[in-house]
């Protein structure tokens, strides 16, 4: 089914938008085949949320949004499925926080690296960095791809932000002292529980939000910016999250059953 032939009233119409993005993604060599399985298993998570942004994600996303704007070198790490879910969006956000961006890949050959810089580029971003030879450094105490980083990027920076991304890289980041960003539907994962700042939310949903806080953010005093952080537990909000999945799913479960 193409985008135009979704009809907008059925009751999945963004999510089968979305899956044409990602199709097309992976037919541009953004996406790799793991990617699309990856979705999929976004996707279970996001049917148990309803399909919205819940108020625990969108409270990380005004902590991430303060944070981005606080560090000194923030760094937006940019996989096959962030370039095809929200490359605008990370661009505006780059620009809005003074981040840059570097494309970091799990399963990693320079033609994808290639494919998602023009990608990023054609989305209006002025500098992609870690692509080929650029990505020199070498992340000490990780084994898979992602160990390999760009000097001037990852392997500097104060502050990443990594969407969908895997546990280990998230550990190793955050043993180096980084703080780690992430945005990932399901709050299980290592890479949920290990992160600074963890927003449950689809990709979709939580980009723009992150650009909007952050164009908010921006005009507050650093010092409120600052206790907005402090205050910010990562380990509660996930609970939280966990919670209202729990309960959406009893409450589910008790109309069902009354409905019998
Ligand atoms: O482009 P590459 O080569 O770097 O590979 C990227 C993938 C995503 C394939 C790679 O990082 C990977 O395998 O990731 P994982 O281990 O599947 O973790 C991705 C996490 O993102 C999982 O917990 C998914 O539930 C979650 N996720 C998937 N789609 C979305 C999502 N979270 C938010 N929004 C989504 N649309």
């Amino acid at each position: 089914m193409t985008t135009k032939k979704i009809p907008k009233t059925h009751p999945r119409a963004e999510s089968l938008r979305v899956r044409e993005k990602v199709k097309g993604g992976y037919i541009e060599g953004i996406m790799v085949e793991n990617g699309m399985i990856s979705h999929g298993r976004g996707e279970a998570f996001d049917y148990l949320l309803g399909e919205i942004t819940i108020p625990e994600a969108s409270k990380a996303s005004k902590v991430a949004a303060a944070t981005l704007l606080l560090a000194k070198n923030p760094i937006i790490s940019v996989n096959g499925n962030v370039a095809t879910l929200a490359p605008k969006e990370v661009v505006k956000l780059a620009e809005s926080v003074g981040a840059k961006i570097e494309v970091n890949l799990f399963h990693r050959t320079l033609e994808r690296e290639i494919a998602i810089m023009k990608k990023m580029k054609t989305c209006g971003a002025k500098e992609v960095l870690g692509v080929g030879k650029a990505a020199s450094s070498e992340l000490k105490g990780l084994e898979s791809s992602r160990r390999w980083v760009d000097p001037e990027g990852i392997m500097t920076a104060d502050t990443v932000l990594a969407p969908l991304e895997d546990g280990d890289r998230t550990a190793t980041l955050r043993k180096a002292g980084k703080t780690v960003i992430t945005i990932d539907l399901n709050p299980l994962s290592r890479t949920a529980q290990m992160a600074s700042i963890t927003i449950v939310d689809n990709i979709v949903r939580a980009m723009p939000l992150i650009v909007e806080e952050s164009t908010i953010l921006k005009k507050i005093d650093k010092n409120d910016l600052k206790d907005m952080i402090k205050r910010f537990d990562n380990k509660v909000n996930l609970d939280k999250s966990l919670g209202y999945i729990a309960n959406r799913l009893k409450k589910i479960a008790s109309t069902r059953v009354n409905s019998q």
